[in-house]
């Protein structure tokens, strides 16, 4: 026996032996070896006794051969492409689209968030085939992105081989799951074949003015010489080393997204979407009415210039209020107003500014800051002379970036004028006496005071807000002051990125003119040239500007040299219209044919993460908008339900106080105590008491229980192939799909997990029969040919309507409860017969696949039962059959009887006639009358004089 001492480290989690072992000697190096760490202490063991803890570890574990049963018909669906949606199909028969929010691979491969909504899709998708629906359930990849990017910036492995690298991972990663996807419609946003329809559809929004080109500020961080995107920012430094960010305009491709404002709008209304993401586009959107004023800039005399600051405001009813103007530091006309005397002030403020984000901006809570032009406008109302401030709390890319400041009704404008020493007129009275004496400002609705001039003919005083609103725009419009204004926070999309791994611009720039001129639709897809060197030009100037041969180049029509764009779009641009390619992944002539897509189109129910509630929902609505507009698709909205997940936290840690000495404190007492430190205690010592948790040895500490979100720093992430290899993935979609309501918040758990492995264990063992000595299983299944009970009818199919009442109701935690119920009933009955047991297996298989294939399969069937018919509830066996009646005697209730749904009153009279308890009231008893409410109550009355019993 050739005998080898190694260092190993057993760090796989499923090797929870490794606390019995102490000792080891090597004999062979078993594979597994070689993927041990060789850090550690020298321990000794043979490799049969490795192998020998290692199967009883996995004995206990598997509760059911999954490890031979998952890639069994893994490879059986792949080889028959049993999910393969063919391109020809009988399209009389109802469609089901079922989509997830395709991922962006990225290297730490799949999350356990991911299989959460794949596999609640995954179950619908199925249930839909069973149910003789075509459907349509595909999978790709949003590839583009900026971690490949800066990986390569880091490392010069192109962002290709990362990227291509990733999918393969999450392929097969989602294959291990089981998943029913139709693979052959796989699609990735960094394909050219692709990538052409993309460019095509940017094309389309140039071809109708709905791409522009415009100045636009974007986070330029100087020492890196490199545009960043926003979240490549944080608190105004660059993430990567920490350098000043400052905006700077640079010329951007924009999107009018602001053009469908309208109808992104008003269209939500339709839409079976959760309230909050709509009430998040709608706010997003952020319609606003109001009214443009005009003031006129005055010279230092007093007189009126031939300029005017037109100020947005929602509130024209508090004009006369306007005590002040504001204008953003990068209003355009901000340098022909100010003064010699300020110009220096204002260019150090504008130059401050430029270095804070819009949100920073605005937060209410920020101290306000500003300069004060050394000029005045004159309020068209009132007619008094105002001074005109420079403040960053207004935004230059909001309204008209002016506003007429109202210091007695705006929050933010009482604050700025108070620190400033403006004045502040109260023009708004309010109903309740006494919030006019508030030192704040009153931002509510009341009678309009102090507000009339002579010269202006404007007198609102004694309206309401709302008439008052209504006056002063009317006044403004026949005097020419201003006008009625809606305007939206929408701002047209940046649709630019100085960027490497993304879409190219389907443009050219002539040498010379510099005229922009669009490539022509034969020339897509517009490929992205190799590059070696990814990093920052420094002069801002796009990475692609490096590829110089491919820059350089001559306009299709007219032979001229031109320039390419080198600007990329952004990672938004791919996942916009994806779900259309899926209907046609492999037309060369047309986004999506017409036919396919009229038959498929609208995804029936998107699944994916809140996080996407407004820009990836809003955009793709946009694109489909303009779509729409131009006859590609034939639906006004792509999306008909959109259902999020809720996300998975980690484990719960639960934490118990220690005071200085180190004994144990109750968490509620903590407030009083002074210091005390925290430590961490195993779940196997806590016990849940009411609403708290405490120690198991000691009820009266109570604990801290918290969970919090998975994260490599907390270490607190679960890895799914990890579940897989050691529960099996049925375990893991059962799992999470049972963890609670699909689209609440959950916290791992891994005894939960076991907890449903057991259950699919007990089922396995109930159709199969019990394990052999050695662990394994008698090929076949327990169930025999004899007709069901009615008892097992009934269970069957309470169990069937309860299932497919829950997954239509995407509520999949109680479908699984009504399955574990069947079960624990089925375990009653001494025979199991087929057709109770068939039928129950249909049931399953949405939900646990693998093991279902494999038990039909054993119940002797050669085909897939992923187009069986998912099974009928009979409602003949859905009533409760017997029911407890009650039964009063003169009115009053002496017992109850169990009596079969529908019995009549004579039946009910004599089983009460002959129940022990009330044959005592009625033996001997001539009855008057009988008051029978079927399935409610029989009431018997008595004849009083009379002592012989009758029964009429
Ligand atoms: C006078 C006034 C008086 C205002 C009052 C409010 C209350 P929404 O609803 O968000 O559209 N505003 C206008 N343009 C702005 C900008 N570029 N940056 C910052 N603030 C701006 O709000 C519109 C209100 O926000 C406008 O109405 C204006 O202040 C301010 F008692 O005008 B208001």
């Amino acid at each position: 026996m050739n005998t080898q001492h190694i260092h190993i480290q057993f760090l796989p989690q499923s090797f929870s032996f490794q606390k019995q072992c102490t000792s080891f000697t090597v004999v062979k190096r078993p594979s597994w070896f070689n993927s041990c760490s060789t850090s550690g202490a020298i321990v000794r063991c043979s490799v049969n006794e490795i192998e020998e803890q290692k199967q009883k570890q996995q004995v206990v574990k598997r509760a059911y051969p999954f490890h031979e049963i998952e890639p069994k018909w893994q490879s059986y669906w792949e080889n028959n492409r049993t999910f393969r949606t063919p391109d020809e199909i009988d399209t009389s028969k109802p469609k089901f689209y079922v989509l997830d929010m395709f991922p962006y691979p990225s290297g730490a491969g799949l999350h356990v968030g991911h299989p959460l909504g794949y596999t609640a899709t995954d179950i619908l998708a199925r249930l839909k085939r069973m149910q003789g629906y075509n459907v349509l359930h595909p999978m790709g990849w949003d590839a583009f992105g900026l971690p490949a990017e800066q990986y390569a910036i880091e490392t010069g492995t192109h962002p290709k081989i990362t990227t291509l690298r990733n999918i393969n991972r999450f392929r097969t990663q989602l294959k291990s799951l089981g998943f029913s996807y139709d693979w052959n419609r796989e699609i990735s946003t960094i394909e050219p074949a692709y990538y052409k329809w993309t460019q095509w559809i940017f094309l389309q929004l140039l071809k109708r003015g709905l791409a522009y080109q415009a100045e636009v500020p974007v986070n330029w961080c100087p020492a890196l010489g490199t545009v960043l995107a926003n979240e490549e920012v944080v608190d105004g430094v660059s993430e990567r080393g920490g350098h000043p960010v400052i905006r700077k305009p640079m010329r951007q491709w924009m999107l009018k997204i602001t053009e469908y404002a309208d109808r992104l709008l008003d269209d939500l209304d339709d839409l079976d979407w959760p309230e909050s993401v709509k009430e998040m586009q709608r706010n997003w959107i952020g319609r606003s009415e109001g009214a443009e004023m005009d003031f006129r800039v005055l010279d230092s005399d007093g007189q009126e210039r031939d300029i005017k600051i037109t100020v947005y405001t929602t509130r024209p009813d508090t004009i006369f209020g306007a005590t002040y103007l504001v204008v953003a530091p990068e209003h355009p006309l901000l340098s022909s107003l100010v003064s010699t005397t300020q110009s220096q002030n204002i260019e150090e403020y504008k130059n401050l500014a430029s270095r804070k984000s819009d949100l920073e901006r605005t937060e209410l809570q920020k101290e306000k800051t500003g300069v004060f032009s050394g000029c005045y406008a004159r309020n068209p109302a009132s007619g008094e002379a105002i001074p005109i401030w420079v403040a960053d709390y207004v935004l230059g890319s909001y309204g008209t970036g002016a506003i007429m400041a109202v210091p007695a009704h705006d929050t933010r404008d009482h604050e700025f004028a108070l620190k400033f020493d403006i004045s502040i007129h109260s023009v708004v009275m309010p109903d309740d006496e006494s919030s006019s004496q508030s030192e704040k400002a009153y931002t509510g609705e009341g009678l309009i005071v102090n507000s009339s001039n002579l010269i202006s003919g404007l007198d609102i005083n004694g309206l309401s807000c709302q008439e008052a609103t209504s006056k002063v725009i009317e006044w403004a419009e026949k005097t020419g002051n201003g006008k009625k204004k809606v305007n939206y926070k929408l701002r047209d999309w940046l649709f630019a990125r100085q960027r490497y791994w993304g879409e190219p611009i389907p443009v050219v720039f002539l040498d010379g003119t510099g005229e922009t001129v669009p490539l022509h639709e034969a020339e897509l897809p517009l490929t992205l040239p190799e590059l070696d060197d990814f990093t920052p030009t420094g002069t801002g100037e796009p990475p692609l500007s490096k590829a110089v041969s491919w820059v350089q180049t001559t306009e299709h029509s007219s032979g001229k040299p031109a320039r390419r764009e080198t600007s990329t779009m952004p990672q938004w641009a791919g996942s916009c219209w994806y779900y259309l390619r899926f209907m046609d992944p492999k037309n060369s002539k047309e986004l999506v044919d017409k036919t396919k897509e009229r038959y498929w189109s609208p995804v029936d129910v998107y699944v994916g993460g809140a996080e996407h509630a407004v820009l990836h929902l809003l955009y793709a609505r946009f694109w489909h908008k303009v779509l729409y507009d131009i006859g590609v698709v034939s639906t006004k909205e792509p999306f008909k339900c959109v259902i999020n997940q809720g996300i998975i936290l980690g484990e719960v840690q639960y934490m118990v106080c220690k005071d200085v000495d180190g004994s144990y404190i109750s968490a509620d007492s903590t407030d009083t105590l002074g210091e005390y430190e925290q430590e961490s205690i195993p779940e196997e010592k806590v016990m849940k008491s009411g609403d708290f948790f405490v120690m198991k040895d000691n009820p009266n500490i109570r604990l801290i229980a918290r969970a919090h979100k998975m994260s490599k720093s907390r270490g607190n992430v679960v890895n799914p192939d990890d579940v897989v290899t050691e529960y099996g993935a049925d375990s893991l979609r059962l799992y999470e799909m049972f963890m609670g309501p699909f689209r609440d918040s959950k916290t791992w758990n891994t005894s939960g997990i076991e907890g449903v492995h057991r259950f699919l264990g007990r089922m396995w063992r109930l159709i199969v029969g019990s394990s052999l000595p050695d662990g394994t299983f008698k090929g076949g299944t327990v169930v025999n040919d004899e007709e069901p009970t009615l008892e097992q009818l009934c269970t069957l199919h309470k169990c069937i309507a309860k299932v497919t009442e829950e997954i239509e109701g995407t509520r999949f935690n109680t479908g699984i409860s009504a399955m574990m119920e069947f079960i624990n009933a089925a375990y009653k009955w001494e025979k199991h017969p087929r057709k109770i047991i068939e039928p129950f297996i249909l049931l399953l298989a949405p939900y646990a696949p693998h093991m279902s294939e494999e038990l039909w399969f054993r119940l002797g069937h050669s085909n897939s039962l992923a187009y069986e018919s998912f099974p009928k509830a009979n409602p003949d066996y859905l009533k409760d059959s017997t029911i407890v009646l009650p039964i009063q005697i003169n009115g009053k209730t002496r017992g109850t009887i169990q009596v079969e749904e529908g019995c009549s009153e004579e039946e009910a009279f004599k089983l009460a006639s002959l129940d022990e308890k009330l044959s005592k009231f009625l033996d001997g008893k001539s009855i008057k009358k009988r008051i029978y409410v079927p399935g409610r109550i029989l009431n018997v009355i008595l004849d009083r004089q009379n002592t012989k019993a009758s029964v009429r």
